[in-house]
């Protein structure tokens, strides 16, 4: 057996059983491996960002990584923005780089680079393969690694070389340690907090936001009155009806503060002390409202949910959780914009759904919209890196395949792994896409503002039609361009069914309900792009 293949078989044997895949010549006899084992599910992702954010995908709903095949130094660079946004997520995955045979290396042959030090940042674990008798055992403690509570990626180097040597030999799974139990002490300060009288508040993330850590967490709110908040970017928030709403930490700092500003103890339950996004000249970057004590009860690597659960047994053993009650928008009428397309999203959001979330601006009404919807799940953009919508679909797809996926995407974004939709038409898979297509890159054109790069006073001018907003004749013109996306304008119809990808457009409220409906009743992958203006003056 050779190295690929008692690699390919390790990984199998570890539970990896999807690998989404840009290969190149380092990578032949892994590619050559993969008929001999069909436990292993390759899929081809024409960019190394969709591999990577279709591996996040999927770990955020399998909680076991899949593995992305990436193409020496330059594939891996060409997947990092989405293996930031797992590491953000605290997502398992594995990301295999193919490399120059070993002797080849110090030729510096024209795709030589340094891989260690492109994958380290991202990488809470990182091994190059030295010999192909090695490959099942580095596979093995590679899966472990990226497994190990709370998830993390690991990057495995194969040399080619090392792959195509005679020696290989399949490694057994090793154990993964569950989480760790948080000590008494934690649960005893933040029950402490809650004895106080004074204004508490739940920060929860990560694991917190899923059945039995929200549950533990509502029924803490239930007993004691302390109020809840999840993390701004959640990697998988289980909401909808019948289970504990829950609102999410604002985005702008300005909306955030008053959200956390009465609070005297701030628990933090799998989530970070809260920080502003971005520094703003004369604000403030730690959103912890002065005199407030923050109290840690888990980390993220810890056993959250047991920690809010003991914590609930203590602090409010007789209180339940409070359900989300059933409730759906009606379907409005009249003009598309970000508001109507959320209600309709609402009245139409199946039951199992699993969103991607990266609307951004048009997102705003989303939550509001949804939240009485049937049980779904919310992924979100963990780590602040666009581009990682629709490839996180595609994983997400792919990791359950009986449930309906929406990808409801800017526009913008949308367009940095466009070729995603090629891989969810070639896989048949079951999503929806949404692009809000504001013809602008809106969020940008609120920031020139908030930072201070142009006057607060500044709107939309008279000629700022397709500018954006906040884009004002002031802020001049080179400026204005670069948050434009018109002239051309994009074509996302066009662009989906170049792709394999059926699709249509909607410019009303009526219009987009009926592609919405006739998407989701139909199996495979839609796209519907939805015409709207953008946020802003
Ligand atoms: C990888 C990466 N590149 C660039 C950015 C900077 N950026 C943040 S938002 C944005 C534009 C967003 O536009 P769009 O996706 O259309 O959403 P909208 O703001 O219009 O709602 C850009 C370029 C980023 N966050 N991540």
């Amino acid at each position: 057996m050779n190295g690929a293949q008692a690699l390919i078989r390790t990984l199998a044997g570890c539970g990896v059983d999807t690998c989404f895949s840009n290969p190149g010549t380092s990578e032949m006899h892994f590619v050559a491996a993969l008929d001999a084992v069909p436990e292993l599910r390759a899929v081809l992702c024409l960019f190394e960002g969709t591999a990577t954010g279709a591996a996040d995908g999927y770990g955020r709903l399998r909680d076991r990584p899949a593995a992305a095949l990436l193409h020496l130094g330059p594939g891996l660079a060409n997947g990092l923005a989405n293996l930031h946004n797992a590491r953000r997520a605290h997502t398992p995955v594995l990301a295999i780089v193919g490399d120059h045979a070993t002797y080849h290396s110090r030729l510096d042959a024209p795709l030589e680079s340094d891989i260690e030090s492109l994958a380290r940042p991202v990488s809470r674990w990182f091994r190059r393969t030295a010999a192909a008798e090695l490959t099942g055992p580095d596979a093995a403690d590679a899966v472990a690694a990226a497994r190990r509570a709370p998830g993390g990626v690991a990057t495995l180097v194969l040399p080619a070389d090392v792959s195509w040597s005679d020696g290989g030999e399949p490694a057994p799974a090793r154990l993964t340690r569950p989480p760790a139990p948080v000590p008494d002490a934690a649960i005893d300060a933040a029950a402490a907090a809650l004895r106080s009288g004074e204004p508490c508040l739940l920060l929860l993330g990560g694991t917190a936001l899923r059945g039995a850590g929200l549950a533990a967490a509502s029924q803490l709110a239930q007993g004691t009155g302390v109020r809840l908040l999840a993390e701004t970017f959640p990697a998988r928030l289980e909401r909808g009806a019948g289970r504990p709403a829950i609102d999410r930490l604002s985005y702008l700092a300005e909306f955030a503060a008053p959200q956390l500003a009465s609070a005297r103890h701030l628990i933090l339950a799998g989530a970070r002390a809260p920080v502003s996004f971005f520094a703003y000249p004369g604000q403030p970057s730690s959103l912890v409202p002065a005199g407030c004590q923050v109290h840690v009860l888990a980390e993220p690597g810890e056993d959250v949910p047991a920690a809010l659960g003991a914590l609930a047994s203590l602090a409010a053993p007789a209180a339940r959780p409070l359900p989300q009650p059933a409730q759906r928008p009606a379907v409005p009428d009249g003009e598309l914009t970000a508001e109507t397309a959320a209600a309709v999203l609402g009245a139409l959001l199946p039951e199992g759904a699993i969103v991607s979330d990266e609307a951004n601006t048009s997102g705003l009404w989303l939550p509001g919209a949804t939240a009485g919807a049937p049980p779904h799940d919310w992924l979100t953009l963990t780590g602040g890196a666009i581009g990682q919508g629709l490839p996180l679909a595609t994983g997400a797809a792919i990791a359950c395949p009986g449930r309906p996926v929406l990808a409801l995407e800017a526009d913008g974004s949308a367009m940095y792994t466009i070729s995603a939709l090629w891989t969810h038409a070639r896989e048949q898979l079951d999503i929806t896409t949404v692009i809000f297509s504001n013809r602008c890159y809106a969020i940008l054109g609120m920031e020139l503002r908030r930072v201070g790069a142009v006057p607060a006073s500044y709107g939309a001018g008279p000629d700022g039609a397709g500018a954006g907003p906040g884009a004002a004749p002031a802020a001049g013109r080179a400026a204005r361009d670069l948050l434009d996306l018109s002239r051309p304008d994009l074509d996302f119809t066009a662009l989906a069914t170049g792709m394999g990808v059926p699709a249509s457009r909607a410019q009303t409220t009526a219009e987009f309900a009926s592609a919405l409906g006739r998407a989701l009743a139909e199996p495979g992958p839609h796209l519907i792009e939805a015409l709207i203006p953008p946020l802003g003056p």
